[in-house]
């Protein structure tokens, strides 16, 4: 299938230190898709990088609780997954990762920012204290820009990915997970999540069947200027 930069919009998900091997919660392989992400990024005018930014004693981490990692809480009608203390805001760990070049980025979402409530999504909050799930305000930015089909990568696969590819179905977009460009926290999610989001309408497809030969950005502009929409279908 071939990239419209008019249309279509790459949503790279946790792109992060803290989820790379070593990391605070290391995802493995994570490390692998840094350099094709960077090598896509270029072809879309609006590349949206989120990043997982929690406050110290933040909700999601077990040691706020005094309990093991990888264990599980219930929370609001709910259940929270426990994790190791990672992304604390303005740490290392939680920066971009440097493999995914500032100027090929058009805007960053932080997510998880509110101590009591984790957020997955890009687009929403999970559940908070008051039932309901707080929007971050991506899906109106992207249908103001124009954007309807959407192409989600990075990490982590069965959480964040996930997540942001649901809500992005269930925003309205035509919503498409890069399959070789995520890896899983859990190996052994692949068929439960699969199924999820083939239930949501979202597509899979592999970075290599991505066609263009065109490059939208290649100098760090913003591109909002630089794409030619009238190219997209030579
Ligand atoms: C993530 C667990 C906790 C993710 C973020 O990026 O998938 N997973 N926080
Ligand atoms: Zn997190």
């Amino acid at each position: 299938m071939r990239i419209d930069p008019q249309r279509d919009a790459l949503l790279v998900v946790d792109l992060q230190p803290d989820f790379m091997p070593g990391g605070a919660l290391a995802v493995a392989e994570g490390d692998r898709v840094v350099a094709p992400i960077a090598a896509l990024a270029p072809r879309f005018a609006t590349v949206v990088a989120t990043q997982d930014w929690h406050p110290r004693g933040h909700v999601s981490f077990a040691s706020t609780h005094g309990r093991k990692p990888f264990t599980s809480l219930s929370l609001y009608g709910g259940e929270q997954m426990l994790w190791p203390d990672h992304c604390v805001a303005g740490t290392p760990g939680a920066q971009l990762h440097p493999g995914l070049p500032q100027a090929l980025v058009t805007s960053i979402i932080r997510k998880g920012s509110r101590r009591a409530v984790d957020s997955y999504s890009a687009f929403r909050e999970n559940v908070g204290p008051d039932g309901t799930r707080l929007p971050t305000g991506l899906a109106g930015y992207l249908r103001e820009r124009g954007v309807t089909r959407l192409f989600v990568c990075g990490l982590a696969r069965d959480y964040c990915v996930r997540a942001s590819a649901l809500d992005a179905a269930a925003a309205g977009f035509a919503t498409w997970l890069v399959d070789d460009l995520t890896r899983p926290v859990d190996p052994e999610s692949r068929r439960r999540v699969d199924e999820e989001l083939r239930a949501a309408g979202v597509m899979l497809v592999d970075s290599a069947a991505l066609a263009g030969d065109d490059v939208c950005r290649s100098d760090g502009s913003d591109g909002s200027e630089a794409h030619d929409g009238g190219r997209a279908t030579s």
